[in-house]
């Protein structure tokens, strides 16, 4: 079994949280919410609002997220939502569990590892929601500019 730290659309209420639900992908049983230990920027970024935690620890804030435990083929599909390794890179990391101090441990989470540092300028936000207060609401990827997309990751991330 493996752990997933989630931050972004995957949380509870958010746009992409069934596809960690989804029976069909695999298994998943939340275990709590949970915060980073160290600091990251979480932003939201290209014309689809999407988030993303920078690999930039000690900038931005201790992120508020939900821990998972998943299997392998849970894992494998949420590779495939989150394009790994094309966008996101999924790395481990301890954090901690809110409730369950006992149950803290290393969990997977997406980070951006390789982006321009433009994208530090940006909003950073401690806890996302797609509906939240900033305006900036997810768009889902069957409603992507694939090109666009292709640009945008060529001009951000330099991998
Ligand atoms: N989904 C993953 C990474 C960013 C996103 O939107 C998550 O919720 O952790």
């Amino acid at each position: 079994m493996h752990r997933v730290f989630v931050y972004g659309t995957l949380k509870t209420g958010e746009p992409n949280h069934h596809w960690l639900t989804s029976k069909n992908n695999g298994y998943s049983k939340f275990l709590g919410n949970a915060h980073t230990i160290e600091k990251y920027p979480l932003i939201i970024a290209t014309k689809y609002n999407i988030p993303f935690l920078l690999y930039s620890p000690g900038n931005g804030d201790i992120i508020k997220g939900e821990v998972y435990e998943v299997d392998e083929a849970m894992l494998a599909n949420l590779d495939v939502l989150e394009d790994h390794p094309n966008y996101y890179i999924r790395d481990l990391y301890t954090v901690n569990l809110d409730s369950n101090q006992d149950a803290n441990g290393e969990c997977w989470i997406y980070f951006l590892k390789t982006f321009d540092e433009e994208l530090l300028n940006k909003a950073k936000f401690s806890c996302y929601s797609s509906s939240g207060d900033h305006g900036l609401p997810y768009i889902d990827r069957s409603n992507r500019d694939i090109n666009y997309m292709l640009r945008w990751k060529q001009k951000y991330l330099k991998n």
